[in-house]
């Protein structure tokens, strides 16, 4: 007998306690927020409103078209008062979805007319995170030391004294596909640096098109030493001399692939290597015709470990617990298996073992009220 009592499906996966281990926060703003930021940049002759609004509110998005939206939001995002906006927004749209650990990536960013370095891009993201209000952030409980490049402290933004939502945020560092070796390493020895602002490890993301495996590889090889967890976008086109070099590498995650064949499934596998699965993402950027046709489904029955993730809640128009809906309503899971799914992807974040017992405690509550 399935618990949860009457509650519908969408409804209960909005309950259901949630982890996040694929999110871009520049692809996660709330379109309200891109449509203010356009028209404040429109009144001041930056931009053309009209020409920005339909692009924005459109719904169909090839992956080409996803990475010329990206010019666009980081156009209207990139200075450090709204960056610190954004990552406030979407830690609370997350935490509003019962998203209760929380890993955003994202790309630290160079803009000298803005003032901005990599580091202080990051500050300002940190500083989104302090601003959050509206749920208890568990953000880093080791942090002695300040942020090199500003006059920051370190975080634990856990201070209210009533019992709360909490949600706990941890960074990863993206290097983008465009990006030189200099500048990837810059990003790597960064997260270095911010370890103590709640960073956990490293991304590779960016159009997948674009960019040569050899030109990363010196800065994930780094990462790689200094105890770096990374993930990678992997197989998002089919590249398999590039998805075969980053399988050799052993990420600790990979998101996306979609056009792994036999071979490279079998490596997954017997590396155990944990993917990051964003079903609407990949259908919208149509990466499968159909979602039955989805890897998610192999993976699954195979019991290997796998997480559902949004990817780009605010372009793709999802959400976390919209993720799951679909993957019960498609796949046939039941609420007992959901929670299982959901549950499981502890074991793929990259927090400490305290972190991972805290999340299974909140887990093990839950359960009462959703499947017993
Ligand atoms: C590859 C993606 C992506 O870092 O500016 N990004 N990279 N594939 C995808 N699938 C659709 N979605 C997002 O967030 C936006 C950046 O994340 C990466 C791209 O590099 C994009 O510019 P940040 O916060």
């Amino acid at each position: 007998m399935e618990g949860g009592g009457d509650m519908g499906l969408m409804e209960w996966c909005r309950e259901l306690p949630k982890i996040e281990l694929h999110a871009h926060l520049n692809g996660s703003v709330r379109d309200s927020t891109l449509l203010e930021l356009a028209k404040d940049l429109g009144e001041k002759g930056v931009i053309a409103f009209e020409d920005v609004v339909h692009v924005i509110m459109k719904n169909g998005r090839s992956l080409p078209e996803c990475f010329k939206l990206f010019d666009l939001y980081h156009l209207l995002t990139t200075d450090h008062q709204t960056v610190t906006r954004i990552t406030k927004e979407v830690i609370e749209d997350f935490a509003a979805e019962n998203v209760v650990y929380l890993e955003l990536r994202t790309t630290p960013k160079k803009n000298e007319a803005k003032g901005m370095t990599k580091c202080s891009y990051m500050k300002a993201v940190i500083d989104g995170i302090r601003a959050v209000d509206t749920v208890d952030v568990d953000f880093d409980t080791s942090g002695t030391s300040n942020v090199n490049c500003s006059e920051a402290t370190p975080l634990n933004c856990i201070g209210s004294p009533i019992k709360r939502k909490k949600i706990y945020v941890r960074l990863l560092l993206s290097i983008d596909r465009r990006e030189t070796t200099a500048a990837a390493l810059e990003t790597v020895n960064l997260a270095m640096d911010l370890k103590n602002f709640g960073v956990v490890g490293i991304d590779l993301s960016g159009n997948p098109v674009i960019g040569e495996w050899q030109t990363f590889l010196p800065a994930l090889k780094h990462a790689k030493e200094l105890g770096l967890p990374i993930t990678l976008h992997c197989g998002e086109v089919p590249n398999h001399k590039e998805i075969q070099a980053m399988l050799d590498i052993c990420p600790q995650r990979i998101g996306h692939a979609c056009f792994l064949v036999e071979e490279e499934w079998k490596r997954v596998k017997f590396l155990k290597i944990p993917v990051e699965i964003c079903l609407t993402s990949n259908i919208r950027t149509e990466r499968f015709s159909s979602i039955y046709d989805h890897f998610f489904a192999d993976l699954y029955k195979a019991k290997h470990q796998v997480a559902l993730c949004t990817d780009d809640s605010g372009l793709f128009s999802t959400t976390l617990s919209n993720e799951f809906y679909l993957a019960a309503s498609t796949f046939g899971l039941n609420k007992d298996e959901m929670f299982l799914l959901a549950r499981s992807a502890i074991q793929s974040t990259f927090a400490d073992d305290e972190v991972k017992h805290e999340l299974t405690k909140i887990f093990d509550d839950a359960a009462n009220r959703l499947i017993i």
